[in-house]
């Protein structure tokens, strides 16, 4: 097994719940202590650190969500003074207030730790040479990158994102045997190389680890039959470290959560309470060892489920499974529930639609409207107006059965949409709710 930390990576489920249990204590009575308005969600909770015994004590304390974050912008949840802060980030959310996190000395340890876990899982060693092409900058995605594979000790270019052309020559001369970057922008890599006429066998790369947003195992198989490589989704969020949370081994079975650092719960999204193991609902991370910003029962809002069982690469850690989209984004539309991600399936099973689309939801007097715009492959000849029919019936009739929902399907030449170089955008929602 590739295995940065086979310690922590895989010690018995007993082990791992006394170690949650004294670093919980811990690090509720260190929050009681330094982060005042936490302080008074206990109290007004009723709850005092004393109540906090074991790991199993935590369902008793308030939750954190970024309404927390953006009431105590930008550091009033910070429990360290400024002076021991050494690095800061932020994510723009949907309270209009950038959620600001800070981290120590220690955090940064922790973030390299937890990093090169995920990097070590995909094979990387000290011999690769690792293109970070996530955004360096506030997002967490370029430095998350860039410091798992210090602590490897890879050679790392530290390219960042933009100048799609100029990443594909350095991929190519710098001999990059690894890539960390979205998914879209990993399909939009190939997609590049491709038009530059470049045999994929000219760039070294193995391995890729990408995140950031949902991607699903369709366009996981799109992209390694296109770069021929093999690739690892990783998962994190800003609040919680960034990327680093959670990541893939080979037997790419779920994520693995870093959960002697993360603690995961799945709730239930009407009660709050827990659900069962392999019961789909919202991701809830408890920070037990971080010194600046150590959120407690923080709600992602994200979609999952989890596993506690070893899995078949003997790590012990808890797996979620791929997160299928946040409860923010899911569309309700004529009352049908639907996650971009669900479309995506869809178009990948479709060889002549290209992974390329977007979502059009708009209201005509009391009725939602559905539209999907598609990108056609470049095969596909754009002039004949039967075969633009049958595709353009194929697609609908397949979304109509998986979603429930009825579609109009729009089909674009191949090139139409924009492409991106971090997260993808495509859900437009024209209604005025
Ligand atoms: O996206 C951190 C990150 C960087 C993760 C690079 C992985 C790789 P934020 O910008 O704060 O942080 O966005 C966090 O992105 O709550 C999810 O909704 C979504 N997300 C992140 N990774 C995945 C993934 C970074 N693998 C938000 N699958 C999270 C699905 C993901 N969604």
């Amino acid at each position: 097994m590739k295995c940065w930390n086979p310690e922590m990576e895989t010690m018995s489920r007993d082990e791992l719940h006394t170690l949650q249990s004294e670093r919980i204590v811990k690090a509720v009575q260190y929050v009681y202590s330094r982060v005042n308005p936490y302080r008074k969600k206990m109290e007004d909770a009723g709850i005092t650190p004393g109540d906090i015994r074991s790991i199993d004590d935590l369902v008793k304390l308030p939750f954190t969500d970024k309404y927390d974050l953006a009431d105590n912008y930008p550091y009033g949840l910070f429990a360290v003074p400024m002076r021991e802060v050494i690095e800061l980030h932020a994510s723009s959310g949907t309270t209009g207030r950038q959620k600001v996190v800070g981290y120590t000395r220690s955090d940064l340890d922790l973030w390299r730790e937890v990093m090169a876990r995920t990097f070590a899982a995909g094979g990387v060693t000290k011999d690769d040479i690792m293109h970070v092409s996530y955004g360096y900058g506030l997002f967490t995605g370029g430095f998350g990158g860039h410091y798992g594979a210090e602590r490897i000790g890879a050679a790392i270019v530290p390219i960042g994102t933009g100048n799609t052309q100029r990443q594909i020559t350095v991929l190519r001369d710098f001999g990059c045997t690894a890539i960390c970057c979205t998914p879209s922008y990993m399909l939009y890599i190939a997609e590049t190389i491709e038009k530059m006429g470049i045999d994929p066998d000219e760039i070294k790369l193995r391995v890729g680890f990408l995140g950031a947003e949902p991607w699903t195992v369709e366009m996981r198989d799109d992209i390694e039959r296109r770069l021929r490589i093999r690739t690892y989704d990783i998962y994190g969020l800003t609040e919680v470290i960034g990327p680093g949370v959670a990541f893939e081994c080979d037997a790419r079975a779920g994520l693995h959560v870093n959960e002697d650092h993360f603690y995961p719960e799945i709730l239930d999204p009407d009660t709050l309470l827990p659900v069962p193991d392999g019961t789909q609902g919202e991701l809830a991370f408890t920070c037990m060892t971080k010194e600046c910003v150590p959120l407690l029962r923080y709600r992602t809002r994200d979609i999952a489920a989890v596993t506690h069982e070893t899995c078949a690469c003997g790590r012990t850690l808890a797996r979620i499974s791929k997160p299928v989209g946040r409860t923010d984004d899911m569309l309700i539309i004529r009352g049908v529930n639907v996650f971009p991600s669900q479309v995506e399936s869809v178009l990948l099973n479709i060889p002549e639609a290209s992974p390329y689309y977007m979502l059009i939801i708009d209201r005509v007097g009391a009725l939602d409207t559905l539209e999907i715009q598609v990108e056609l492959t470049p095969d596909v000849p754009v002039d004949q107006i039967r075969t633009l029919e049958t595709i353009q019936k194929k697609i609908r009739s397949q979304v109509d059965s998986t979603l429930g929902l009825a579609a109009a399907i729009r089909l674009l030449p191949p090139q139409t949409l924009p492409r991106v170089e971090g997260k993808a955008k495509r859900v437009e929602d024209r209604r005025k709710l």
